[in-house]
């Protein structure tokens, strides 16, 4: 079954627009080939992810991770599952443990491993098994500069992006760097799945508008799963 027909048996497709922002648990959007909005896929199950990200936070602290070439991010980050994606003057790697406590990561939870399978599976990735999330702490100015995802070890397998709290500006360019980027909005609850012949875009995150958000307040929160291994 293609990702088209998987989609569309699961959930009947609706045009969508800012006025649904979050409240559109039936809609979808093709954003590339193999690569899918699910328009506010998580919202109803915010409450509990919330949770999950409080718990995640309160024993692996994000922190402000420094690139390779010596600049701080500007995006606070931690992970759960069993490995985690750190960045520091020596690269960009995966790591079974926290490099500031020593611990392992926190397990994933399996409230968000189940939501991750299911909306890959909605998207036509059945089977996905995720042994890393990235979990990203935006306040308003943070930003993500244009980048692939590429140090996974499995490339086949799809990466699910789930996005909380305030609404961000996300850039989806092209597998050149150079690719002129277009603009989308993601909002609370909106799920991005892809991989196929979009796994390796450039992408980013436009520099986060001030705001207030009822559940997260000026905070969003980013959680992208991925098979690192
Ligand atoms: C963000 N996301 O939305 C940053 N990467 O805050 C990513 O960098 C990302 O959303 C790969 C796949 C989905 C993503
Ligand atoms: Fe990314």
């Amino acid at each position: 079954m293609n990702a088209v027909n998987a989609v569309m048996q699961r959930r009947p497709y609706r045009p969508t627009g800012d006025l649904f922002d979050g409240a559109d648990p039936g809609a979808s959007e093709v954003l590339a080939d193999g690569a899918w909005v699910l328009r506010g896929y998580a919202a109803a199950h915010a409450p509990v992810l919330l949770a999950e990200i409080a718990a995640i936070a309160a024993a692996a602290a994000p922190r402000h991770l420094i690139v390779p070439g010596g600049k701080r991010m500007s995006v606070a980050m931690t992970n759960c599952g069993a490995l985690g994606w750190v960045s520091d003057t020596r690269g960009y790697r995966y790591e079974p443990c926290d490099p500031q406590s020593g611990k392992p990561w926190p397990a994933m939870p399996a409230s968000l491993l189940s939501l991750a399978r299911e909306a890959a599976d909605a998207a036509g990735y059945a089977g996905f098994a995720p042994d890393a999330s990235l979990c990203n702490f935006y306040q308003p100015g943070a930003r993500m500069s244009l980048h692939r995802d590429h140090d996974e070890g499995d490339l086949a397998a799809p990466i699910v992006s789930i996005s909380l709290g305030l609404p961000a500006t996300f850039l989806w360019g092209g597998l050149a760097r150079a690719d002129r980027a277009r603009r989308l909005r993601l909002v609370h609850g909106d799920v991005v799945v892809w991989g196929g012949a979009s796994r390796l875009v450039h992408h980013g995150v436009a520099p986060l508008a001030e705001g207030e958000h009822p559940l997260s307040g000026r905070w969003r929160y980013n959680l992208t799963f991925r098979k690192a291994r």
